[in-house]
């Protein structure tokens, strides 16, 4: 008997993480009858290749998804909200890459490393989660199951990818502007500031990141928290059925184009050695470990970027507390944190189907 296939749309088809669904569903051979490309007007009629022939982008628009079987979305919250529940009443189930749905009570979010039996009730719309959420909890998950994991302190260094294509652009435009102004005087060669501060109304970064860090991302909330960081906490507990882990998170922006990494630090209920959890990782799905720090092997972004599994290295003891471990990973946000966790759900969805 032929194997099903399905018809798949993917919205925001253009952007850095549609673009790498399109890589993701192709290399994964998933069984595509028809594909059809979504984004905004501005790309309508661009062409894009998927599985060796070209395909036409169109306006995204709620008929579109007559005859979808399964919609992975990436434009944004703004378009996820307006467009998904469409999608799901016209037939689609949708695998939402925006933070629009992801913490509401009926919708699954979910890491399939981590939670795959989320899945088994869902309503026509599953979220995927956050990137630094995703690549951080990859590693944590098997840490968790084996000793408890009660708090999280983490601190990021993300990629511009992370906000898309043109922040990846402005970090391009910026370091050329730099290298540019930049003497070769050894002493005198400090980056001056390109871009007037608070340029957010301009470029999609809110300060200049060519040579720089930039500890927002995201929105300010009351609290003085970034969103990024506070969907850390929201998503990371909703994910792992904890609603009472402890985390606190500081979320930056590094000059980097593809690939998050983060410092982590963990507090468990019960003990877990650097061996034990060192052996758990090595077998761990989705991650590998890197961690070798005489051969002055550990994680690094430019080793992940382009690959599927979490990098996780330099752990260690935590000596401040009495049962912590810290350690460090690197994760292809752009893949793992995105495109590929959402073509990976699609692929337990349409197994349950079939
Ligand atoms: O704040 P929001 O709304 O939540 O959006 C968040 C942003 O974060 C990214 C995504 O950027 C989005 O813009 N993002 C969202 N979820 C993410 C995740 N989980 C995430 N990033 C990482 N992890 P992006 O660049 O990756 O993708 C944007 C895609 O969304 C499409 N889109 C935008 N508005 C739309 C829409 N689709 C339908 N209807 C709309 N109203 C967008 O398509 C893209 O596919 P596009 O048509 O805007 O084309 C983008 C191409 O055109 C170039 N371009 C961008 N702006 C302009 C432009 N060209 C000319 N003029 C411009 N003003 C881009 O370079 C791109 O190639
Ligand atoms: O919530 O700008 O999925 O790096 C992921 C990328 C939020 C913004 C999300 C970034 C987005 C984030």
């Amino acid at each position: 008997m032929a194997k099903k296939r399905y018809n798949v749309a993917v919205v925001g088809a253009t952007g850095a993480v549609g673009t790498e669904m399109l890589k993701v569903l192709e290399e994964r051979r998933f069984p595509v009858k028809g594909l059809r490309l979504l984004a905004s007007a501005r790309s309508a009629g661009r062409r894009l290749a998927f599985n060796g022939s070209w395909h036409t982008v169109e306006p995204l628009n709620g008929r579109r998804f007559n005859g979808i079987d399964v919609a992975l979305f990436s434009a944004g919250a703004v378009r996820s909200l307006a467009f998904a529940p469409e999608a799901v009443r016209r037939g689609a189930v949708v695998v939402d890459n925006s933070s629009a749905f992801r913490l509401a009570e009926r919708v699954p979010l979910v890491v399939p490393e981590v939670n795959p039996q989320a899945l088994t009730r869902h309503e026509g719309l599953i979220a995927n989660p956050n990137c630094s959420t995703i690549i951080m909890l990859v590693a944590l998950a098997p840490l968790h199951a084996a000793a408890r994991i009660r708090r999280i302190i983490v601190a990021t260094y993300q990629s511009v990818s992370g906000a898309g294509a043109k922040a990846m652009a402005q970090l391009y435009d910026e370091t050329r502007q730099a290298l540019r102004q930049c003497t070769v005087n050894s002493v005198q060669c400090t980056v001056k500031p390109i871009l007037a501060p608070r340029t957010s109304h301009l470029t999609p970064l809110p300060q200049q990141i060519a040579f720089n860090v930039i500890p927002h991302i995201d929105r300010f909330l009351s609290n003085r928290y970034t969103k990024e960081e506070m969907k850390m906490a929201q998503e990371t507990r909703k994910i792992l059925g904890e609603p009472a882990l402890a985390l606190s998170a500081t979320c930056a922006r590094v000059p980097v184009f593809v690939a998050h990494s983060e410092a982590i630090w963990i507090e468990t209920e019960r003990p877990l050695t650097v061996e034990r959890a060192r052996a758990l990782l090595r077998r761990a799905p989705g991650v590998r470990l890197v961690d070798d720090v005489a051969r002055h092997a550990y994680p690094l972004p430019i080793a992940a970027a382009g690959r599927d599994d979490v990098l996780v290295g330099r752990i260690r003891r935590d000596e401040s507390v009495k049962h912590g471990l810290a350690l460090w990973v690197s994760g292809d946000n752009l893949r793992k944190g995105a495109a590929t966790n959402a073509v990976q759900i699609a692929e337990l969805l349409i197994q349950r189907t079939a």
